[in-house]
């Protein structure tokens, strides 16, 4: 069993309800992975997603280990049949076998390079993983997904949405401004989350900043982000670059920006955001630090998370 996306979860509400028994009771299958080791391969940096992770391992009884491999390791060629005399040392054909020796699942954080659009959807490195691996492969955000922070996501709206008394939320996605191209992963596997939730779902962000159609599908989108607001329950924020114009900043629109004034116009709503945040670009100083805000607790439920899926993946092999 690999975890690549969002569809790899058969029950959002199963998964949400085991990972919330496991943050009641972390310790509870220490025993399952003991003699296990997993291998945390990082091409891109990270915070929440490697200490997350590595604890979540540890809570299952697993070793672990951690390779910083845009820093540490060889460069991989993922071409077949190319002739390396340039600048790739080793293929992923060997790497993933080799590693796959030492580890009984893989996790890979692999960035988009938002300069090849067709290259990025083919998700050339989590798929040469997946490909030449003998083990499980985990997806700690890959070109186009970032399906941990997405299941992340998924608890913390369960948590908190108890205050609404079974009313159904109103949840927007809001694209934010920010001075570099960013990912369209954590904006996609959200999307792809809430459109298996009971909520009522709203996109919204700049003409030009569509996201994926294939992804987008029939979920709603609203240009005009104060309208998108109204009513709102919660609002998760994200910058990305634009896919049509692909991985551009074609805005850096500060009237995007969440604001004191931009909240007013919800239901109290719930700021969210899977961090790291750039404040005062994102998001306002007291937007991020009022009471509304549960970044933090995203960010803590990112190891249960993690956890319910090594838990899943440990029970399959
Ligand atoms: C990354 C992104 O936008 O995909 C990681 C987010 C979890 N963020 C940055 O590069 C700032
Ligand atoms: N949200 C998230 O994935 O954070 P890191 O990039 O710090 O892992």
């Amino acid at each position: 069993m690999n975890y690549l996306s969002i569809k790899d979860i058969d029950s959002i509400e199963d998964w949400v309800k085991e990972a919330r028994e496991l943050k009641q009771a972390p310790l509870k299958y220490k025993q399952l992975g003991s003699d296990k080791t997993i291998g945390l391969l990082f091409f891109n940096p990270s915070l929440r997603t490697r200490l997350s992770t590595q604890k979540a391992s540890q809570q299952l009884g697993m070793n672990c280990m951690v390779m910083n491999f845009d820093k540490e390791g060889w460069a991989l060629e993922y071409g077949d049949g190319v002739i390396m005399d340039q600048g790739k040392s080793e293929h992923v054909k060997e790497a993933a076998k080799v590693i796959s020796q030492f580890c009984d699942i893989i996790a890979i954080r692999a960035f988009a390079g938002l300069e090849d659009k067709d290259l990025d959807k083919a998700e050339v490195v989590l798929n040469g993983f997946v490909k030449y691996a003998s083990v499980p492969v985990v997806n700690m955000e890959s070109s186009v997904g970032h399906p941990l922070q997405a299941l992340a996501d998924a608890i913390t709206l369960q948590e908190d949405k108890v205050r609404l008394n079974d009313k159904k939320p109103k949840v927007v996605l809001s694209w934010a401004p920010h001075p570099k191209a960013l990912p369209h992963a954590v904006a996609n596997s959200f999307i792809e989350m809430m459109q298996r939730q009971e909520a009522e779902f709203v996109i919204t962000h700049p003409e030009g900043y569509e996201l994926d159609p294939e992804v987008v599908g029939d979920s709603t989108v609203e240009y005009d982000q104060n309208k998108a607001f109204e009513g709102a329950d919660y609002i998760y924020t994200k910058n990305w670059s634009s896919f049509r114009e692909y991985g551009k900043v074609i805005s850096k629109d500060v009237s995007w920006t969440i604001s004191e004034e931009k909240m007013a116009l919800t239901n109290e709503a719930r700021f969210m955001h899977c961090l790291p945040v750039r404040r005062n670009v994102v998001v306002n100083d007291a937007v991020i630090e009022s009471e509304n805000s549960l970044v933090i607790k995203q960010a803590d439920n990112r190891t249960y998370a993690a956890q319910v899926v090594l838990k899943k993946i440990l029970e399959s092999i």
